[in-house]
């Protein structure tokens, strides 16, 4: 078994709101059909299912004169989830979270941020997700976590889990990016952040990529989080999800870096996202989630 506690809690996040692609707010029910309780629970660990935290449909989808897509149900759903996540782990548990548009990270940081001051985050992703009202090409949310995570963006986002927890942007890591907005481009070189893309990933192979990541994020802070995009794979291995990019991580790729993470043994806590079984194959997108969590969580150790 890995390092990491062997209580763990599983959180539902059942939101599409922050996405451009509805569908995805069904990824939790996909992903436990898939089985991922008795997966963590035939992997030793006592789980609790916490059940889901619910988005609503909003009454009114843009809030006048904002940009951004269902703001007020955006908030609300990642202020709940913070302090799902900040309880769970209070309780001495291990959050895994399960989407939900990626826009949930804001929640699941901003939750691990109050136990976590110093946190170290590695996210698998074909996207950047780091822009803001002013440099998104779609006003989505989910297009937006890293940024908010970080400290950038609307106040009501930014205020989420206290102005004053956020990532340090040196202790942050992209893997698998292929489709960055232009807006993104430059945040990411002034901000200084690591980029793996997937040219880095061609050349220096997954072994290199993951063993740097894992000295970035993890040497000198409290731990590591992982947040998984399933878009961050090929689309040939994750097709149910909304935001589909050619040229992506191969299924062992994706299983060797989360299985060299849980060898870090640094993990803290984790989140799986943009799980669409509404433009899925037979629950594969859903079905390949809970396979990385048995990676990530240590089923290859013998
Ligand atoms: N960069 C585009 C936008 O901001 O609209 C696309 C974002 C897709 C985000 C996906 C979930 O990672
Ligand atoms: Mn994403
Ligand atoms: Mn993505
Ligand atoms: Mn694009």
């Amino acid at each position: 078994k890995s390092s990491i506690n062997a209580k763990l809690s599983l959180i539902g996040v059942a939101i599409d709101l922050g996405a451009g692609t509805p569908g995805v707010s069904l990824g939790p029910s996909a992903i436990r059909y898939a089985g991922a309780i008795d997966k963590l629970t035939g992997l030793g660990y006592e789980v609790k299912d916490e059940g889901n935290i619910m988005a609503n449909k909003p009454i009114s989808p843009k809030t006048d004169g904002i940009k951004l897509n269902n703001l007020d149900e955006v908030v609300r759903v990642n202020t709940e989830l913070c302090s799902k996540v900040a309880e769970v782990m209070q309780e001495g548990r291990f959050p895994l979270v399960m989407g939900g548009d990626h826009s949930i990270a804001i929640g699941t940081i901003a939750g691990v941020l109050q136990h976590k001051k110093n946190l170290g985050v590695i996210w698998f992703d074909a996207h950047g997700d780091i822009n803001t009202e002013e440099t998104s090409p779609s006003g989505n949310i989910h297009g937006m976590p890293v940024a908010v995570s970080m400290g950038y963006g609307h106040e009501r986002l930014t205020g989420i889990g206290g102005k004053d927890n956020k990532l340090q942007t040196d202790k942050f890591v992209f893997i698998g990016s292929r489709d960055l907005d232009a807006g993104e481009r430059k945040v990411l070189k002034d901000l200084g952040v690591t980029v793996f893309t997937m040219h880095e990933i061609d050349r220096l192979g997954m072994t290199e990529v993951i063993e740097r990541a894992i000295k970035i994020a993890g040497d000198g802070t409290d731990g590591i989080h992982v947040s998984f995009d399933m878009d961050s794979m090929d689309p040939i291995y994750a097709p149910g999800t909304g935001t589909r990019v050619p040229g992506g991580l191969t299924y062992r790729e994706s299983h060797l870096a989360l299985e060299m993470i849980a060898l870090s043994e640094k993990l803290v806590s984790a989140e799986f996202v943009e799980v669409n079984p509404i433009i899925d194959n037979n629950n594969q997108t859903a079905k390949a989630a809970v396979a990385l969590m048995g990676s990530l969580l240590g089923e290859w150790l013998i």
